[in-house]
């Protein structure tokens, strides 16, 4: 009996997949066909896959072509797979010719055409494109950031820019058109990325909701959590999505992380330690109207983001101690957030003016996890407890620094009409209770 085995993803199946499943099947007398798992995609860069897993494995089905169906989920696996399955021949499309050569010494390796004038990135691209206005401040690196990042998510485009920083049009936008006002960009676009200065958070997001445009908007959303809750009604009732915006939610290994510690790997939860700091973009000498993020805008979501995840949103207390700048008190250069649960405490410490080491720390009863600096930006992390011969690292992939992840997601959102958000809503709110007690004055000053 001669046994074939092929691989591929299979999203949206169609005429080309089915033509190779076709030939490969007429080489032997068995078939099997890898189906590549979610991750191992995301791990290759295939990160605008449509259907999960299941939905293309039973598509492969389907076909009744397959006798049996894998799932490819690591690198390398290939080889495995040849000798687990004492497999004869290996086949996959020509655009893969030369590719996988190195398996001809365990088996013989046939490159089949592949079917011209089809492809699923082409299925993908005829689905409505999203048209993004990216709507910025004076703060220009993460504008152009996700300027970047969408042209790697499949159905986004920028439809135009608008920020207060003119200069920065003529730099790095040039090829998308720029205006001076959201309201000019409210025509071309379909949703909206605001990254404007947080001050400006609430009007922009509910203009733009209330005109009907999705809206993804870096946290917090507002700055105060009633005004948070208003704009998620505004979104509920139009039936628009708005998520809040902190790549730090959509990284690899910050998910795994989270599950790892849900699942019990360092016993209960007893402490979390965040730190968020950076001197980027601060004028010391004029923070507030060089436009700069203070402190607990900029870093404040993201240090309590593992916070509100790991140990709920219902704290008992918050206690908030700030350095600021000047005696009005409105840009903290560094704040310390102090968090006393029933069972847990939790500090967060944020800076933009005063420099720490950016780790984030998660005690249990059974170890600990620590991650290193910028944890915000990992890929990796460690699991140590008491016997360092039991402590575990963790690696993986990180592309465009979680972005990408959240432009896919938001995006997945507007086309499913189901928030993706790896934000909660409760989250986000409770930011804002946090926001409140530091504009309302509760904070200790360290002047
Ligand atoms: N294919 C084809 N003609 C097309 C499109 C795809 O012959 N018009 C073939 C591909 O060459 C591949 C299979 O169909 O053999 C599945 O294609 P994809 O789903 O795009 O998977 P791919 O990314 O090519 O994965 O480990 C993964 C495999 O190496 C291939």
């Amino acid at each position: 009996m001669t046994k074939v085995i092929t691989y591929g993803t299979y999203d949206m199946l169609h005429y080309g997949h089915i033509h190779l499943l076709e030939r490969a099947k007429a080489l032997g007398d068995f078939l099997i066909v890898g189906v590549t798992s979610d991750d191992f995609d995301k791990a290759r860069g295939k990160i605008n896959v449509q259907q999960s897993l299941t939905e293309r494995i039973e598509a492969v089905k389907a076909t009744g072509l397959a006798d049996q169906v894998i799932i490819e989920e690591y690198e390398g696996q290939k080889i495995d797979d040849l000798k687990r399955y004492d497999i004869d021949i290996f086949t996959v499309g020509s655009d893969w010719a030369g590719k996988f050569d190195y398996l001809r010494e365990y088996c013989r390796v046939v490159y089949l055409d592949r079917t011209h004038g089809i492809s699923s990135t082409e299925l993908r691209a005829e689905s409505r494109k999203v048209r993004i206005g990216l709507v910025g401040g004076n703060e220009p690196q993460i504008l152009e950031k996700y300027y970047k990042e969408c042209k790697f998510v499949n159905g986004a485009e920028v439809s135009g820019v608008c920020t207060s920083n003119k200069q920065l049009l003529h730099g790095i936008f040039n090829a998308a058109p720029a205006t001076n006002t959201l309201e000019e960009l409210m025509e071309m676009s379909d949703a909206f990325y605001i990254i404007s200065h947080p001050s400006e958070h609430y009007t922009q997001v509910k203009k733009a909701l209330e005109h009907g445009k999705h809206v993804l908007c870096e946290s917090p959303i507002a700055l105060r959590k009633q005004e948070i809750r208003e704009l998620y009604k505004i979104a509920d009732r139009q039936g628009l999505i708005l998520m809040d915006a902190i790549k730090t939610a959509y990284g690899m290994a910050y998910n795994r992380l989270l599950l790892l510690l849900k699942s019990g790997k360092i016993g209960r939860i007893v402490s979390v330690d965040s730190t968020c700091t950076s001197m980027r973009n601060v004028d010391l000498n004029d923070p507030e109207s060089s436009g700069a993020w203070n402190s607990i805008c900029a870093w404040g979501p993201t240090g309590m983001l593992p916070v509100f995840q790991l140990l709920g949103t219902d704290y008992e207390k918050v206690r908030l101690a700030s350095f600021f700048h000047d005696k009005a008190c409105k840009y903290d250069l560094f704040t310390k957030m102090d968090f006393v649960y029933k069972k847990a405490v939790a500090s967060v410490k944020v800076g933009r003016g005063v420099k720490s080491e950016g780790e984030l720390i998660i005690s249990g009863t059974e170890g600990y996890i620590y991650v290193p600096a910028p944890w915000w930006n990992t890929d990796y992390f460690e699991i140590r407890y008491e016997d360092p011969t039991h402590n575990k690292r963790y690696f993986y992939q990180l592309d465009g620094e979680g972005i990408r992840y959240e432009l896919v997601a938001f995006l997945k959102s507007i086309n499913t009409g189901r928030n993706n958000t790896y934000v909660e809503r409760k989250v986000s709110e409770t930011f804002g209770k946090v926001l409140d007690k530091f504009y309302n004055g509760s904070v200790y000053s360290l002047m």
